[in-house]
């Protein structure tokens, strides 16, 4: 057993009392209620999940264990080199919610190295979809793909209850350990002429997705950031969401993840960081080599509003000021690439466009989500196909939704089935009053 494991059996075997006594002692304590316009709003709001993986705050953002993004970032070990942590560090405080020391962390390195090993017949699933598919239906059926060899489907029958958290980490340990390398294969298969570049032994994951798309420092360094940054953003996000869901009916982790990555699919969700790229550049191309300034970039966002568009990478259903995570790629772009044109772009667009929704009146947060800063940073390192940028906040989500599912079983979380009622209930309801 992998030290990661057996710390995490003690943290399940301290964990699973609280919960208990939850449940047994205090089931009936009123936690919220639900309004009207709650139901019919996409359950906004509603406190009916429970993670201690991560935690949104309206104003502040997200923290990871407790931990917001600037102290994460400096609490965990950093490869060799780089300036962010590793991504396997950042796996071993997701699920346990402890620092790892160096030899955790070098110990995970190597057993990622194992696990990462992704079966041959995946990229003849990923070789059999039409080309143009786009990635994400790649990775989705990549993943899906390897349900098979689920080690929780093949000992379900077997198990006991309280067991379950064990092949659910080994499956969740073995998705989280090949997921970069089907998202570097998608990319060098789709854009690269098929010119795969094998993984090197001995990397950590963040240098080994560079040396497998093919981009050079500080890109190992963009990949770590990059993967913890999109990980986690509490249970009631659409993927994280999706994949809880799927998982309470004893899916295993592949079927669970694989749905989970069709719902950041959506343009509403992940998908806003290719359509961010796709607004700016076609902005840029408008632009005609003219330089943007507040009068064109504030008439392109009434131009889209007008025409019944959102503003991609603006807004947020749960945030209400700036998105931490835009903050600390715009961060790194100050550092890294401060003179970048797109970067400048953003940074106007960053200065218009709050004062533009607001007067526009709708959106209850006119800021910055993490995609409206991500693929900037993409793009400057070459990666320019940005309909694969969703792919990485995919991989990126994986270390958060999978450990979650984890959790879910070494906790015991139930089959997930709402309550739904008629129009006709809520008409009666809101006569009333
Ligand atoms: N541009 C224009 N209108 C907006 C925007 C925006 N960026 N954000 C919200 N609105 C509108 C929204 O469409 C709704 O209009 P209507 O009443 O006509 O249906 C109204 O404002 C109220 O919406 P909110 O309650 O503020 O937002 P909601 O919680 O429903 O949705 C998002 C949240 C994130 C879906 C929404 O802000 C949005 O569509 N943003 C643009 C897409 C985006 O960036 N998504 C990525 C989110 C982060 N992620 O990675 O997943
Ligand atoms: C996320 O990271 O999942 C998005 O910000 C969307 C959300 O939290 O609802």
């Amino acid at each position: 057993m992998t030290r990661l494991k057996a710390r995490l059996l003690e943290k399940i075997q301290e964990h699973r009392p609280r919960t208990q006594r939850l449940n047994k002692e205090f089931g009936d304590v009123v936690i919220d209620q639900v309004t009207i316009s709650q139901a019919l709003g996409g359950a906004r709001d509603i406190h009916a999940l429970v993670t201690d993986i991560s935690y949104l705050d309206y104003q502040e953002g997200i923290r990871f264990r407790g931990k917001n993004i600037p102290e994460t970032f400096a609490a965990l070990p950093t490869a060799p080199g780089g300036e962010y942590p590793t991504v396997e560090s950042f796996w071993y405080f997701l699920l346990t919610g402890e620092v790892p020391t160096k030899e955790d962390t070098e110990e995970l390195v190597a057993d990622f190295q194992i696990r990462g090993q992704v079966p041959s017949y995946v990229f003849d699933v990923i070789r059999a979809l039409p080309k143009d598919s786009h990635p994400m239906v790649m990775l989705s059926a990549a993943v899906l793909s390897m349900q098979k060899d689920s080690k929780f489907a093949a000992a379900y029958h077997g198990m006991k209850k309280n067991d379950y958290w064990d092949p659910m980490f080994e499956d969740a340990s073995d998705l989280v350990a090949r997921l970069p390398q089907i998202a570097a294969f998608i990319y060098r298969y789709k854009y690269k002429n098929g010119d795969i570049i094998a993984p090197k032994p001995g990397l950590d994951m963040g240098a080994n997705f560079a040396h497998m798309m093919g981009i050079a420092k500080p890109y190992d360094d963009v990949a770590r950031m990059y993967f913890i940054l999109h990980s986690d953003h509490e249970s009631g996000n659409v993927s994280a969401h999706t994949t809880h869901l799927v998982a309470s009916a004893l899916s295993d982790a592949y079927y669970s993840f694989s749905a989970g990555l069709n719902g950041l699919a959506g343009p509403l969700h992940g998908l806003a960081n290719q359509e961010v790229l796709d607004w700016i550049l076609s902005f840029q191309k408008q632009l005609n080599g003219a330089e943007p300034t507040e009068e064109n970039v504030k008439k392109a966002l009434w131009d889209t509003l007008n025409s019944g568009h959102v503003i991609p990478g603006y807004g947020h259903a749960i945030l209400r000021k700036t998105d931490p995570r835009y903050t600390a790629q715009m961060e790194f772009c100050q550092k890294h690439l401060p003179t970048d044109p797109l970067f400048k772009l953003v940074n106007m667009i960053y200065h218009v466009a709050p004062g533009v929704l607001t007067e526009q009146g709708k959106t209850k947060n006119p800021w910055p989500n993490v995609d409206a800063q991500s693929g900037v940073i993409q793009w400057y390192y070459g990666l320019r196909e940005y309909d694969f940028y969703t792919v990485l906040f995919g991989v990126g989500r994986g270390l958060g939704v999978l450990a979650n599912i984890t959790w879910d079983r070494a906790l015991s979380y139930p089959l997930e089935r709402p309550k739904s009622v008629t129009t006709a209930m809520l008409e009666e309801w809101a006569a009333k009053g």
